[in-house]
């Protein structure tokens, strides 16, 4: 048979070339040597060791589609290849990842001044600086057009004044890049680079979260801060300077949910392997295998799209709507197939040393940031019939 594996079905290891390969292998060895041996501890105790931005720093795996600026220049495919190794651990692990390249060193890359570039991506890329993205605050989610954080014109630069929140790694974050509504413009959305230690900035800690506890989430306030014009993104503006970033983010979501997802099928199969029940093991049973079967299906089925995803936004010939499509499905597909291995584990299942529960609560976040399922849907509802459904 031409099949060396039960878990690579439709052959995706033959559609990848042989650096995208050796990224792939790389960033496995990495996560399952380095991050899975403390995750268990991590979730349990809420902790977040920044180490392990240095780590992804050294392997080249912060803005690593980044050309220059220390950064490893790989494509879009390989970007999704790593996102799924790391999230196979933990979705909040990869949470830090995509933040810091996706959310952080794309836009200042994409959108910022020379000096921009040259003062933040070094020190992003080895991970010496932490950053974070803020553009959802407390009363604007779904709907970012509605937020208020103002940034007021002075002498030099601009104050803001605002806050946000659910904001991944804040507390610890050196940079923050902020969307904020620029009243010299007529309220136009601009982006700006922010510092920690800035007079009238701080981002406390969020408590309490029941998912993605290995990443820490914040918020960011603002009360009057001063940042120099320097700080300011010089052209980009509205909606499109933080929805340019999202779109990578999202893409990178897509394969990394599917990581989680696989290690869930995975877990499961192994499980019904080796426990016996009614003298035979659960993976001899037809409910058990047509389980194992749907899960194959969808994730063999999610990767193959986020491939071809991936494929096109390495020929920079792509629409954000292929990319709702597979951020919605692979995270919505994983959240179901992580639900269902829990169940498949039994009491067991809702022990974190099996892992299942942790991917499970995880994926409620990943199926709810960077855009809910149900906004998807609706971007890809008004994409096919041009009426916006979202008023
Ligand atoms: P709409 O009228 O659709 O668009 C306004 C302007 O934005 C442009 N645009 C895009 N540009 C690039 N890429 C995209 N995907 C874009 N989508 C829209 C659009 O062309 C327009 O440009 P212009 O120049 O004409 O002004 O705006 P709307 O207000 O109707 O938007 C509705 C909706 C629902 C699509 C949008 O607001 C949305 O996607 N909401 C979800 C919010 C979201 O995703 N938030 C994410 C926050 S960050 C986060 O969660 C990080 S978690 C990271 C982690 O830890 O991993
Ligand atoms: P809401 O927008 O209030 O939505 C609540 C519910 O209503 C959802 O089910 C939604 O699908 C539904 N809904 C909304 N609008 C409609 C509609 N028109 N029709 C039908 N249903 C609708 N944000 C950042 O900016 N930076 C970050 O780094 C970041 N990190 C995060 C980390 C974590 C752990 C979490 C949980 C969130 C993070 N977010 C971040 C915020 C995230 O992007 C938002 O939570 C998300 O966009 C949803 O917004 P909301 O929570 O306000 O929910």
């Amino acid at each position: 048979s031409v099949l060396n594996n039960w878990d690579d079905i439709l052959l995706l290891n033959d559609q990848l070339s042989e650096d995208e390969r050796m990224v792939r292998d790389m960033a496995h060895t990495f996560c399952q040597e380095e991050l899975m041996p403390g995750v268990l501890m991590a979730n349990r105790n809420e902790d977040f060791d920044p180490n392990i931005m240095r780590q992804f720093g050294e392997l080249g795996l912060l803005g690593a589609t980044i050309d220059g600026y220390g950064c490893s220049g790989v494509n879009y495919v390989s970007y999704g290849l790593v996102a799924r190794e790391v999230e196979r651990v933990d979705s909040g692990y990869r949470s830090a990842m995509s933040v810091q390249s996706s959310l952080v060193m794309h836009p200042i890359n994409a959108y910022g001044t020379t000096e921009q570039k040259e003062k933040y991506l070094p020190k992003l890329a080895t991970g010496e600086y932490i950053g974070c993205f803020g553009l959802t605050e407390p009363g604007s989610g779904s709907d970012p057009s509605s937020m208020i954080t103002r940034a007021k014109k002075v002498d030099g630069g601009y104050r803001l004044t605002g806050s946000k929140m659910w904001i991944t790694n804040s507390p610890i974050a050196d940079v923050f890049v902020v969307w904020a509504k620029n009243e010299a413009e007529g309220n136009q959305i601009c982006g700006f680079v922010l510092e920690k230690g800035m007079a009238g900035l701080s981002a406390p800690k969020i408590e309490g979260k029941i998912s993605l506890r290995t990443s820490i989430t914040g918020e960011i306030v603002m009360d009057n801060v001063f940042v120099p014009e320097e700080n300011m993104f010089p052209e980009i503006r509205g909606l499109a300077g933080p929805f340019g970033c999202l779109n990578m983010a999202r893409y990178g979501i897509s394969w990394g949910a599917l990581g989680a997802a696989e290690f869930c099928w995975h877990g499961a199969r192994q499980y019904g392997l080796d426990r016996i029940q009614f003298k035979r093991p659960l993976a001899q049973t037809q409910l058990f295998q047509t389980k194992l079967a749907n899960m194959q299906t969808e994730i063999s089925l999610g990767l193959q799209a986020s491939l071809r995803v991936g494929r096109i936004i390495d020929t920079k010939k792509w629409d954000p709507t292929m990319i709702s499509m597979v951020k919605r499905n692979n995270c919505g597909k994983s959240l179901d197939i992580a639900r269902m291995a829990r169940d498949m584990h039994g009491g067991n299942g809702i022990s974190d040393e099996f892992h299942v529960i942790r991917h499970m609560v995880n994926l409620e976040t990943v199926n709810t940031y960077e855009g809910t399922y149900d906004v998807h849907g609706l971007i890809l509802g008004r994409a096919q019939t041009g009426l916006q459904a979202f008023y």
